[in-house]
């Protein structure tokens, strides 16, 4: 039985990756945070929960590293932890590039030292590509032009990733990967806010819905089909990099007036453009070419945009109308680890 270990196994990728891991028998380690609310609604909505192993640690800190190492002795690390939101990564520049960048090198720093078969996936991203983009798909061989402390940070990532692959032979691949959403994503990623408003005020629950860059162009795909790129990256014979995408790019305002189509209201009515929700900078368009991938990993994505939309509406209206009845939504279920499975390591 093959043994993966997963650093941010509480959010979107983390749940989505454990899920899929567990349906090709792997044993799944999953590194967590502990936070005052306990996080792990996803892998309870996923069904998952009591089949991780769960590790206690910070990523900031090496000695969690290296103690997740020694507890779960991995044969694939998934490394997808990190702030992952390019907005407060204005707020918190320092903190950023302590968690989504120089985290990377610890975890490099324990492979390269002890665990040098470990294969590593590291999480990269389109924000590297920043102000590149020129209305041609961008590939790998592009250059980048970051826009933000995150996509900084992570370029940070990306570069040391490549240097530790080349310079000590590790088996080390870097997805690139364009924006992903899913019924799962977290409440502040622009497709999740606007499709949680729109619930809300078709429920009567809300008047406006407040944004801010809606001529923003973005590459979404559906995150479950690109968790399934990342274990392919793994499974190759050799170490690469790789741009995940759908070769298709839309506006904001496009998701919006997808959204508020769903349920037949007109979106002109409710939009409200708040200067709060402006970045300092903001990457104006991105647009992702995945031949590379298509090729090499026989990966090619799957959900159109038009059924992104209407599959994280179809949720939401779910939601809320179980709210409307009473129900608890999914992350209010208190969920603390439980003695079951999770690991001490000390
Ligand atoms: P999420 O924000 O949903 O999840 C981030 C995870 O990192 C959470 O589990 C979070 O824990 C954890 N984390 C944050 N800080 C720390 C820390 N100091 N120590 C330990 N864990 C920490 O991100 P996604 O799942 O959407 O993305 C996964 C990765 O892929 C990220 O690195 C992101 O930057 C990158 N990426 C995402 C894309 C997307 O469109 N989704 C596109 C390209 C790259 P907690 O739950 O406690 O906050
Ligand atoms: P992004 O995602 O920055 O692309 O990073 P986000 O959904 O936050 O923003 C997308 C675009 O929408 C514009 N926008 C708003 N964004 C938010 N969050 N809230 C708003 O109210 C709003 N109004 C307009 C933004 O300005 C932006 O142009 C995501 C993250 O998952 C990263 O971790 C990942 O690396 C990249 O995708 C690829």
């Amino acid at each position: 039985m093959k043994k993966a270990l997963i650093t941010g196994i509480t959010g979107q990728d983390g749940a989505y990756l454990a899920k899929l891991l567990l349906e090709k028998n792997y044993k799944v380690y999953g590194l967590y945070r502990r936070i005052s609310t306990p996080n792990f609604w996803r892998l309870q909505s996923l069904g998952i929960y009591d089949k991780i192993n769960l590790i206690s640690g910070d990523l900031s800190d090496l000695s969690s590293i290296l103690n997740a190492f020694k507890a779960s002795e991995p044969d694939e690390v998934y490394h997808l932890a990190a702030q992952s939101f390019v907005e407060a990564s204005f707020e918190s520049p320092l903190a950023t590039a302590e968690v989504t960048g120089l985290s990377t090198t610890r975890i490099l720093e324990a492979v390269k030292l002890y665990y040098r078969d470990t294969k590593v996936y590291f999480a990269g991203t389109s924000e590297m590509f920043g102000s590149a983009y020129n209305d041609k798909a961008l590939n790998e061989n592009d250059v980048f032009k970051p826009m933000s402390p995150y996509a900084a940070a992570k370029l940070y990532g990306y570069w040391i990733s490549r240097i530790y692959r080349e310079g000590y032979g590790l088996f080390i691949s870097s997805g690139i990967l364009f924006n992903h959403e899913s019924e799962i994503r977290g409440l502040e990623f622009v497709t999740r806010k606007i499709v949680n408003e729109v619930a809300k005020i078709y429920y009567g629950l809300e008047k406006k819905i407040k944004l801010g860059n809606i001529n923003a162009k973005r590459d979404w795909g559906y995150a479950p089909e690109y968790v399934d790129a990342m274990y392919r990256m793994l499974q190759a014979d050799k170490p690469d990099d790789y741009v995940i995408a759908t070769d298709e790019t839309h506006t904001v305002e496009e998701f919006l007036k997808y959204a508020f189509d769903y349920v037949n209201m007109d979106y002109h009515k409710y939009l409200e453009i708040d200067k709060k929700f402006l970045r300092p900078l903001d990457v104006p368009a991105l647009r992702g070419d995945y031949t590379k991938a298509k090729k090499e990993l026989q990966w090619e994505p799957k959900t159109k945009f038009p059924d992104l939309v209407r599959l994280m509406m179809g949720e939401e209206l779910k939601r809320w109308d179980m709210y409307l009845k009473g129900e608890k939504f999914p992350w209010d279920v208190p969920n603390y680890p439980n003695e079951n499975n999770l690991l001490k390591t000390y």
